[in-house]
């Protein structure tokens, strides 16, 4: 269970002693009862009460103010899935909350557990049309676990409680809070605190029902050709290690995505993410943890080549609501994934006569991990020209061949783009979980400032890396300028085909021509970061890239490395997602 989670609490409250408060500080107050250190946020009026809470908290607590409230929301999401510790993003009333919309969205998406306290209108005045009057939660429903408006000043703490409680309780995701204006700048003589006392709690985490676990259990012992999937609730959940000892103990080969990528470390010789078209086709059971069934795991469709009967699938959850309902599933558990994953090895056994069984977990075909793990090797060694590449103008696989020599264990990897970061996901293998940030399946392009800023914070002695598409770079470059001011150095590499890339192309093969597809050639991205007071420079030529990453890594600023690329590349996917 992530830190910061309780199961108990509820809007239940008892009046606190203490000196009158007014609702920012109550506010900030709850956000520091559950592990928040950091505020992200862009100014307004409505929400200066949060602002001075934040500052005379005892200690004080870290305000990072952006350019643009989407990298506010992205920077909050970011954290919370870095430290799996609640992220909060505090937005102005109206346009305020309304630029944050597409990030709460991708929070949602990637059940990131963020809370948003907004500023909102007066009651006092509400329908007479004062400033940037609109009612928040109707807009917030549909992307959070919760959108509410707390109107009295003495329950502000509470409700922030119960906001963090909500958005940190599996399956995670995104909680909008907003304040009436006379509630958050009211005193309140005796502020109401959470009945369940001022701590979040560790609750008890639910553990996987014990008949869904026998019928995995006994499905994984008669399987001759599994595949194991983690997806990102395995580290939100904090099951990394659990999945891997499972995982090590069966002798289960295992694909990554999202934040689950390095769960087991490249290189691991249990890990075939690289073969993932060869084990998905062949496959007979496809056990998937973490990760929603959609299109990046062909909606949870597996197997089936040749006339060969579609393998079977599991979907093993954090919360029963996000078992899939679309597909056919030969078992499901939903739960604590880290119980889960403890218990896997023992149901296995039971299935197989006894949990005195000994040896070998399971009785597979002898060659279905070497096939796969050759499957692997041929992949990799197919790549090894492209990512060693000196075609002029720049492949962009040579970027991550130059990549791979530079980046340390402990990296954070960001990605927002579009085919110049399909090929960071699959040529960038980490070490380690939770060290790489895409923006999951809602696929926004604009998270890449708000990852960085949030990655730079979150990880201070880390390298961080964000990669950036041309394209993508148009949404939140600005935010730079954050950079800089916060004194948070980031290399950042911009992928610059000059074009939409990944819609330039697919266009080109529907309709044989393109139209709103193109950018400048060559544009100084470089420049725009020196003149917002970081630093960087253009490459032109593949030998130059290496050179200028270690200039990056050593600078000590924000550094944008503007690498031109070949734009007549595609990135050879298989599937648009639609
Ligand atoms: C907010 C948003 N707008 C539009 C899209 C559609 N889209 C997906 S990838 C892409 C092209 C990205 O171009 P670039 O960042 O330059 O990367 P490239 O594909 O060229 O490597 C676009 C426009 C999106 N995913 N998100
Ligand atoms: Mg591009």
């Amino acid at each position: 269970m992530a830190e910061g989670t309780q199961e108990s609490g509820g809007t239940s409250s008892a009046q606190a002693p203490g000196p009158a408060r007014h609702g920012g500080a109550q506010a900030v107050a709850a956000a520091r009862r559950h592990g928040v250190s950091t505020m992200f946020t862009l100014s307004g009026g409505h929400v200066f009460p949060l602002y001075d809470g934040a500052v005379k908290a005892d200690p004080a607590m870290r305000l990072v103010d952006v350019r643009h409230e989407q990298t506010a929301v992205f920077a909050a999401e970011a954290t919370a899935r870095l430290t799996r510790r609640p992220g909060l993003a505090v937005l102005t009333a109206g346009p305020g909350v309304t630029n944050g919309v597409s990030a709460i969205t991708t929070a949602h998406f990637n059940g990131s557990p963020v809370v948003i306290l907004a500023g909102r209108a007066p009651d006092y005045r509400w329908g007479s049309g004062s400033l940037q009057e609109i009612d928040h939660p109707r807009l917030l429903s549909p992307v959070t676990k919760r959108a509410w408006t707390e109107h009295q000043a003495d329950q502000v703490g509470a409700a922030a409680d119960e906001a963090f409680r909500l958005a940190t309780t599996p399956h995670r995701g995104p909680v909008f809070l907003d304040f009436a204006l006379e509630a958050l700048f009211g005193e309140a003589a005796a502020p109401a605190v959470p009945a369940g006392g001022s701590h979040p709690g560790e609750g008890p985490a639910a553990g996987p029902d014990p008949d869904s676990l026998d019928a995995i259990g006994s499905l994984l012992a008669g399987a001759s050709r599994p595949v194991l999937v983690l997806g990102s609730d395995v580290w939100l959940d904090g099951a990394e290690a659990a999945a891997r000892a499972a995982a090590e103990e069966l002798r289960l080969p295992v694909i990554t995505n999202g934040q689950a990528r390095g769960v087991l470390p490249a290189g691991h010789d249990l890990l075939v993410t690289r073969a993932r078209a060869a084990a998905f086709r062949e496959a007979d059971l496809v056990v998937v943890a973490g990760t929603p069934l959609d299109f990046r795991l062909g909606y949870g469709e597996f197997g089936g080549a040749n006339g060969a009967p579609r393998a079977q699938v599991v979907h093993v959850t954090d919360a029963p609501d996000q078992v899939a309902a679309h597909c056919p599933l030969a078992a499901a558990a939903a739960g604590d994934l880290a119980a889960f994953f403890t218990a896997l090895p023992d149901a296995v056994r039971r299935a197989r006569g006894g949990a005195g069984a000994a040896g070998p977990a399971l009785p597979r075909g002898e060659s279905w991990l070497p096939r796969l793990q050759a499957a692997r090797a041929s992949a990799m060694a197919a790549d090894s020209a492209l990512l060693a590449s000196d075609a002029d103008p720049i492949h962009p696989m040579r970027v991550y061949g130059e990549l791979a020599r530079l980046l340390e264990t402990d990296a954070v990897v960001i990605g927002d783009g579009g085919d110049f970061v399909s090929y960071a996901g699959k040529y960038v293998e980490p070490q380690r979980p939770g060290g790489w940030l895409d923006p999951g399946p809602y696929g926004c392009l604009g998270t890449g400032l708000g990852y960085a800023i949030a990655a730079r914070i979150a990880r201070p002695s880390a390298q961080v890396v964000l990669l950036l598409g041309d394209g993508a770079a148009g949404f939140s470059l600005m935010d730079a300028d954050t950079l800089v001011r916060h004194r948070l150095p980031v290399v950042i590499i911009c992928g610059n085909n000059g074009i939409w890339g990944l819609e330039k192309h697919p266009m080109q093969a529907v309709y044989g021509y393109d139209v709103a597809a193109d950018l400048q050639p060559q544009c100084r991205y470089d420049e725009v970061v020196r003149a917002l007071g970081g630093d960087g420079e253009m490459v032109t030529r593949p030998e130059a890239i290496g050179p200028a990453l270690r200039r990056a890594f050593g600078s000590g600023v924000p550094y944008l490395v503007n690498v031109i690329t070949d734009p007549k590349i595609a990135y050879p996917r298989s599937t648009t997602g639609i």
